[in-house]
């Protein structure tokens, strides 16, 4: 396998750690053995979660107001890669790569080799008619799938069409689509009309997906469109992918609610109907923030989980949503913020695994509210951070990721090897 950090760089980095680990682990395997658990079961649990980088998240996201770049952005879809890599290697949580089409637009064939080369693997495909690219028949300014053009409409499935035939080409099992059709004034549209015409499109490319693919509805609440979102909520996703049928789902991206919203209670609805898909993780304070995973309401992320954990257990290997992170990185280190988000991810994850579920049942059913929330609490409480370090630790990644990546100095080498482009644009955010 390629690597882009020197592994004698990440043992050496390890050895520095071990001794601190080793007691932090002991310690905490102890307090776990005495609530009855077992930390080497977690740990493996903790090893075999998985996430999905965001090819588009590994530059500097920007808002609508003004991107400013960091210095060594990856500056076309391999370079993408070359940074997917250093995160793959140095956390071990995130195996596979989203890419989004035209952004990531490349010949499949070297593409998925590159990723090869790297020990990474292909998540999702997203395509993109939310914006108009260069040499584009039609604009998207009045709506893709849901335009009252049909010329518009055509090229909105055939572009949807083609992002499946790529998916295949690179091994992929999904397509997630979003869009930011809607309206800005009351009357604008006809409601019920912009959603029957989204379905008469959202049907073709239906028709077009594999037999082993999902298609995955993405919902947001607003913006673009700041009066009425056609598919704006997690109902109007349900009911599209019930219509459209059983290889449709519904994705929740946990910055696409209104404030305040019980995103947990979506989560738990959709897995009970059989319609749950998949996440864009990241978090929220005000609208889509598209801020790191965990850094502003880790609770949410894991009540979230702690449905995650309830699905699976009764569900079983059936359920298997599929996970991604979605984030703007502005202020930090593309790279950075996304290794530690994809910890906060894997961190909630193995909280839930650790909420005694029959003690749970146990209070809910005498309707002792109170020790109902101590026995989530207890979990959440629980610092898992030695299960997520030996977890990379025994992948051969580092066990401080951030820290490993600064003294490896990439972000340095890079800022020489990939000097900026004049007017180069980076992707966007969805
Ligand atoms: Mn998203």
């Amino acid at each position: 396998m390629n690597t882009v950090i020197n592994p004698a760089l990440v043992a050496e980095h390890n050895a520095g750690e071990r001794a601190r680990l080793d007691a932090d682990y002991d310690a905490l395997a102890g307090m776990l053995q005495r609530r009855g658990v077992d930390i080497e079961a977690l740990t493996a649990q903790a090893q075999r979660f998985a996430l999905a980088i965001p090819s588009w998240g590994v530059g500097t996201g920007g808002t609508r107001f003004a991107r400013f770049p960091g210095p060594g952005e990856p500056r076309n879809v391999m370079e993408k890669l070359e940074d997917c890599a250093v995160i793959h290697q140095l956390a071990r949580v995130m195996p596979t790569v989203s890419l989004h089409f035209p952004w990531d637009a490349g010949d499949p064939a070297a593409l998925r080799q590159a990723a090869e080369g790297y020990g990474l693997g292909f998540d999702l495909v997203n395509s993109n008619t939310f914006q108009d690219q260069a040499g584009q028949a039609h604009s998207y300014k009045f709506g893709s799938l849901t335009s009252h053009s049909a010329a518009v409409r055509e090229q909105a499935v055939q572009h949807n069409i083609d992002c499946i035939a790529l998916g295949r080409a690179l091994g992929s099992k999904g397509l997630t689509v979003w869009v930011g059709d809607g309206a800005n004034f009351p009357g604008q549209h006809n409601l019920r009309g912009a959603l029957e015409r989204y379905l008469d499109s959202a049907r073709l490319i239906y028709q077009a997906l594999p037999d082993d693919w999902l298609m995955y509805i993405e919902h947001k609440l607003f913006e673009p469109a700041f009066y009425a979102t056609t598919i704006a909520d997690w109902g109007t996703s349900y009911a599209c992918a019930t219509a459209l049928g059983p290889k449709a789902k519904c994705l929740v991206d946990l910055g696409h609610h209104a404030p305040n919203t019980n995103i947990e209670m979506i989560v738990a609805r959709l897995a009970q109907f059989g319609k749950l898909g998949g996440f864009h993780f990241n978090d929220s304070k005000y609208g889509d923030d598209d801020l790191d995973a965990g850094s502003i309401d880790p609770f949410q992320l894991f009540l979230v989980f702690n449905e995650l954990a309830d699905a699976a257990q009764r569900d079983g290997a059936a359920f298997r949503p599929a996970y991604m992170l979605d984030q703007s990185h502005n202020v930090t280190d593309p790279i950075e913020s996304l290794m530690s988000s994809a910890v906060e991810v894997q961190r909630a994850y193995v909280q839930a695994a650790l909420v005694d579920r029959a003690a749970l049942r146990h209070h809910q059913e005498r309707n002792d509210a109170l020790q109902a929330a101590q026995t989530l609490k207890h979990a959440y409480r629980t610092d898992v951070g030695p299960i997520l370090t030996m977890a990379r630790v025994r992948a051969g990644a580092a066990a401080d990721p951030v820290a490993c990546y600064r003294a490896a100095a990439y972000r340095e080498q890079q800022r020489r090897a990939r000097p900026p482009r004049a007017g180069a644009s980076g992707s966007g955010i969805v």
